[in-house]
């Protein structure tokens, strides 16, 4: 496999994922500005998004989607135990990595990094009914995600 990613953005989370599965992987970093990999090729030949994280894989293609590279990479590395087959607990680590896409990484940690992040705080700060706020099942700060390891 072969992972597309930029230092602390949200590919960070692909890279630990294949760290942790002990998987072997190529890392080919990308500048996100400039849209060129680290050998001066063109990304948006590699993902016309021109975004973090692409999974180049052996079988199947390039895997685009934070959720879905994070559970290809699951799922392929044999014994990796980091995620359920299936059951309720799958469910709830869908539940988390799809909350975590659409409500938190987009409203929360992608603004933080813009100039105009005061604004965004007080809008936040009017807006205390928003779902990123409002934490569903709100998780004590050490719990696992889900909650028993796999
Ligand atoms: N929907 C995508 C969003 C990925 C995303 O926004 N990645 C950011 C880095 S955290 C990126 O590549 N930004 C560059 C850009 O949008 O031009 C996913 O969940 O994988």
């Amino acid at each position: 496999m072969e992972l597309y990613f930029s230092p602390m953005a949200c590919s960070l989370a692909t890279r630990i994922a294949l760290y942790e599965a002990g998987a072997e992987a190529k890392f080919t970093a990308v500048d996100l500005k400039a849209k060129r990999t680290a050998d001066g090729a063109d990304f948006f030949a590699v993902n016309p998004m021109g975004q973090v994280p692409v999974l180049r894989t052996e079988t199947d293609g390039l895997i685009t989607e934070n959720p879905v590279v994070l559970l290809y990479v699951a799922d392929h590395c044999a014994g990796s135990d980091l995620a359920p087959d299936y059951g309720p607990e799958r469910y709830r680590l869908q539940l988390w990595l799809n909350f975590i896409t659409s409500e938190l990484h987009k409203l929360v940690f992608n603004p933080l990094a813009q100039p105009q992040e005061q604004r965004w705080r007080q809008s936040l700060r009017a807006r205390p009914d928003r779902a990123a706020v409002r934490l569903p099942q709100r998780p004590s700060r050490r719990a696992r995600l889900p909650a028993r390891p796999f």
